[in-house]
């Protein structure tokens, strides 16, 4: 049986239970880890997104909806990050001051783990400060941006400029993603990278890496 319409179906409701039992439910069947998310839960993220812009949609829907979301990435996230390799590098992930959307980070998060990187996640509402001091005390290879704002966008090439003041730009390279981001911006603002998605994101990752 195909269940993903169910599973974006059950997003779409905030229908926690269900997401959880159907995307089990997919993993029995035999389905892909990565079949189950796009087809399923990003299918159901992304008609939530479409009517909430459309006003047909409130923020308490979107909440649960999100909710339900992560719900059903718990389930495939040890599939997503099962295979054991030596890791590429360390990677330092957050979504920028004045933005809380995380689902997308903890994607990529997800994605970048899936392929063996260490990945240190300082969550949402990240200050340049606190990137800056995790720069310092972690020593990454790579600093991951993640933005879902145009209001918040511009606080990328304010970290970018004090890494920049601080003397460590050339210690990281700096990825930066998000839905209002594109490769233009990246590279107007002094990114290494841009990526659309949390597949490019790991692709990307890796040719930063030089793997
Ligand atoms: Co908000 N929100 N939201 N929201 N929200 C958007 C982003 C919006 C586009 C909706 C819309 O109007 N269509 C709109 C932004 C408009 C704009 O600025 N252009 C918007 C708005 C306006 C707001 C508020 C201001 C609403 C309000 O209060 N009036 C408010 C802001 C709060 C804040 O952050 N300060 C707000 C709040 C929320 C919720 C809290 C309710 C919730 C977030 C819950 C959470 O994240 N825990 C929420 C949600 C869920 C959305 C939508 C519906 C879905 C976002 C999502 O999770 N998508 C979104 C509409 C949409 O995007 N279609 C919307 C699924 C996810 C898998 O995709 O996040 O794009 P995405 O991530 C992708 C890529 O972008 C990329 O890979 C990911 C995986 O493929 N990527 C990276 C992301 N980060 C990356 C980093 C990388 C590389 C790739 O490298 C480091």
């Amino acid at each position: 049986m195909n269940n993903f319409s169910t599973i974006a179906n059950a997003i779409y409701d905030g229908d926690q239970n269900t997401v959880v039992a159907q995307t089990k439910l997919a993993i029995e069947e035999g389905n892909t880890a990565l079949e189950i998310l796009e087809k399923g839960l990003m299918a159901g993220m992304d008609h939530v997104g479409k009517d909430f812009k459309a006003g047909d949609l409130f923020i308490p829907e979107v909440l649960v909806a999100s909710r339900a979301m992560q719900a059903g990435m718990e389930l495939l996230k040890p599939l997503l990050v099962s295979q054991k390799i030596k890791s590429p590098g360390k990677v330092i992930l957050g979504t920028v001051k004045g933005d809380l959307h995380d689902i997308g980070k903890n994607l990529v998060s997800i994605m970048l783990q899936g392929a063996g990187f260490e990945v240190i996640d300082l969550g949402v509402d990240v200050s340049k400060e606190t990137f800056l001091d995790a720069i310092v005390t972690h020593k990454p290879d790579l600093l991951g941006l993640s933005s879902l704002l145009t209001t918040t966008m511009p606080q990328m090439p304010e970290i970018i400029d004090a890494i920049q003041q601080a003397g460590l730009r050339d210690q990281v390279k700096i990825m930066v993603g998000g839905a209002p981001l594109n490769e233009k911006y990246a590279q107007t603002i002094g990114a290494d990278g841009y990526a659309q998605n949390s597949s490019i994101a790991v692709e990307k990752a890796k040719e930063l890496m030089s793997i």
